[in-house]
């Protein structure tokens, strides 16, 4: 199996995190959308997504000076170009640290920071803002030559006096060393820039790689950044020896003072031993030349206090000979592969597990923090809903025992009705028989026939019996009228009790009434007549047998004026008789259609709520969607960090 190389495991790392964004894309969106998104998640995401779109790998080559430093740089990145990109010399050569990358919003150039600026205030960072700091040179990218002219600016020297450069911060004036490099007339040779930017579009750099190179010779310990901020933040350091000079007192300073201090667990660290093409020698065998590197790096890793495994020996000038050469057995004899995949290996699975642990760390907060709100709506909903439907079960409850109770109460008052409307029925037939009895029809009929009676009577005794029969006849109709009037205040003293007991009527007591006072003024007109009678009429002529027909007349006319006022006493009393239960029924009636109404107001109330009831229950459904989709979007995210498909592709080149 092709072992994988760096470029095509960042290609595969820069798939991983271009999808990465557009998942944690699609949650800012979706949540932006559904308006879940708060001001502070919504920055969250964003630095999230700014961090995935600018993310860069950053390689910091760490070294004393001519270990080959620029020269591996060459051979692993810009091989490419069959030359030199970076100048690489005997003696020292870059003069200040060097950082390769590319960005589209400039072009390519080489941008160099003049070193009297260490002399104003800010950092390099601060410089990186301020364009107009720099000195800009334009890289040809068509002439190699041209270009590797152009960086040789990074050799640039500029000569000062011991002050200036004391100023700079660059040499301690009492140091043993410092006097040795002062020349006779006190100069000394100190860098002409401080800081070199490379924008260069190279395939890995363009997909965010950036190279750092730095200058030899202690320069690292004047630029009191590199040590602070670039070297802790590089994702992997390869710190060069070098197998012509061996491990120095000043290579194991540079390891404990910069690079040893700023190892993590999650950032790779290579050291290289390099130009092993010098313990080739073509009379030795190649196995015996194996075993010399071996020695080499064994002696090597002691010093650094390391496993031998984790230093590489190569052939940095070889390599890259080789490469321009497309001499395979040479590249083979120089190891860069075996460092180049040990990089791979170390490189980009360190980065991703970061950018990973701090995209779902990122996502995670975000994501808690929706849930919950949505947690807290649906349970805010739900309790609504809980409340709702206990007010429904109540409501239903009312209604339905009003509904029950009405209905009852309905149903009973018909019954009373149907018995009320019996009861007139009874009523009107006994009101019948008391107005036969008491009524003028009857009392005419009498009148006349009395008088017939006393027409064909020649006698004063025939006369007297037909008025004495007719005195008992309207006595036997006002008793029995009389009779019939108690029946019926009998009977509705009943009836007022049951529509009292039943249906809760007002308990009347129905009015007495009594034809007794009517009876007596019979009485005293019988008197009168039988006194007269006595009196005038014992023996008749025919003379008299007229005066007694007048004097029978005005008696009749007497009693019908008797009977014409029993009669509307009488018709009085029946009227107060079944007034009030009349009055009753109908009031009771209205009241009974005013329940019936007000059951059925609320009966509509709870149609209202019914509705209220499935408005937040579709609310309800909304928001557990918005939940499963949440979740949904966070597994895919969750999905896309897992990249199990580099795990696999790692499994097999290891
Ligand atoms: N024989 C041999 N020489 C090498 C090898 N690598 C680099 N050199 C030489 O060593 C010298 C220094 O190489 P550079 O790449 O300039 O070293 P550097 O670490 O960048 O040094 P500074 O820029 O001065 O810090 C140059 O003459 C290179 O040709 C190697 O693998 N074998
Ligand atoms: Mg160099």
């Amino acid at each position: 199996m092709k072992p994988s190389t760096l470029v095509d495991e960042f290609e595969h790392y820069s798939a991983w995190r271009d999808a990465v964004f557009v998942r944690v894309e699609a949650l800012r969106d979706w949540l932006s959308a559904q308006e879940l998104g708060d001001a502070d998640s919504e920055m969250r995401l964003n630095q999230l997504l700014g961090r995935l779109q600018e993310d860069t790998l950053n390689v910091a080559f760490v070294a004393e000076f001519s270990r080959g430093k620029s020269e591996l740089i060459n051979a692993i990145f810009f091989s490419d170009y069959r030359q030199r990109v970076l100048p690489s010399s005997a003696g020292r050569t870059t003069m200040c640290p060097t950082e390769l990358y590319y960005t589209p919003l400039q072009r390519p150039s080489l941008r160099l920071l003049p070193i009297d600026t260490k002399t104003r205030d800010g950092s390099v960072a601060d410089f990186k803002r301020d364009p107009d700091a720099w000195t800009e040179f334009p890289l040809n990218l068509d002439s190699t030559e041209d270009m590797s002219a152009t960086l040789m600016r990074l050799a640039d020297t500029l000569d000062v006096d011991a002050a200036t450069a004391e100023a700079y911060g660059l040499i301690d004036p009492d140091d043993a060393e410092t006097a040795r490099g002062l020349e006779r007339d006190g100069s000394i040779a100190i860098p002409r820039w401080r800081h070199a930017l490379i924008n260069f579009p190279h395939p890995l750099l363009k997909q965010g790689l950036v190279i750092l190179d730095t200058p030899g010779l202690n320069a690292i310990g004047t630029e009191p950044e590199l040590t602070l901020n670039m070297l802790p933040s590089a994702h992997a350091v390869l710190f060069l020896l070098s197998a012509d000079t061996g491990v120095t007192k000043s290579d194991i300073e540079i390891w404990r003072q910069y690079i040893a201090p700023v190892q993590g667990a999650s950032r790779a660290r290579l050291v290289v031993l390099n130009k092993i093409d010098g313990l080739w020698d073509d009379l030795k065998s190649a196995d015996e030349i194996d075993a010399v590197i071996a020695r080499q790096v064994v002696s090597s890793a002691a010093l650094l206090d390391l496993p031998a495994s984790q230093v590489y020996p190569v052939s940095a000038q070889k390599a890259l000979v080789a490469k321009v050469k497309n001499d395979p057995a040479l590249l083979q004899k120089s190891r860069l592969p075996e460092l180049e995949n040990a990089l791979t290996q170390e490189l980009i699975p360190h980065k991703q597990a970061l950018v990973s642990e701090s995209t779902q760390a990122g996502v995670e907060d975000v994501v808690v923090k929706a849930t919950e709100l949505l947690e807290t709506r649906l349970a805010t909903l739900q309790d609504q809903v809980d409340e709702l439907e206990g007010l429904r079960g109540k409501n239903r409850d009312v209604i339905q025992h009003m509904m029950v109770k009405t209905n009852d109460d309905q149903q009973q008052f018909e019954r009373g009705l149907q018995q009320f409307n019996a009861l007139r029925n009874v009523f009107a037939s006994q009101v019948e028989t008391l107005r036969r009895q008491l009524g003028m029809e009857a009392l005419h009929r009498e009148v006349g026939k009395t008088r017939q009676a006393m027409e064909n009577s020649r006698f004063s005794a025939g006369l007297r019996d037909a008025m004495g029969q007719f005195f008992r006849r309207l006595d036997g109709n006002l008793n029995a009228a009389a009779s019939s009037m108690r029946e019926i205040r009998a009977m509705m003293t009943a009836m007022y009790q049951k529509f009292s007991d039943e249906h809760g009527l007002a308990a009347v007591n129905p009015p007495d009434h009594s034809l007794n006072k009517y009876r007596k003024e019979m009485a005293r007109l019988e008197r009168v007549f039988d006194e007269r009678f006595n009196t005038f009429f014992k023996m008749l002529t025919l003379g008299q047998h007229q005066l007694t027909s007048r004097f029978f007349e005005t008696l009749a006319s007497k009693v019908v004026q008797v009977f014409e006022l029993a009669n509307s006493e009488t018709e009085s009393w029946l009227k107060a008789l079944i007034a009030p239960m009349e009055t009753q029924v109908r009031e009771h009636k209205i009241q009974l259609k005013r329940r019936l109404e007000s059951v059925s107001r609320i009966h509509a109330a709870t149609e209202t709520l019914d509705e209220r009831i499935a408005e937040l229950e579709t609310a309800t459904g909304t928001v557990s969607d918005q939940l499963d989709n949440l979740a949904r979007i966070n597994t895919r995210i969750a999905d896309a960090l897992a990249d199990e498909s580099a795990g696999s592709r790692l499994a097999q080149t290891a």
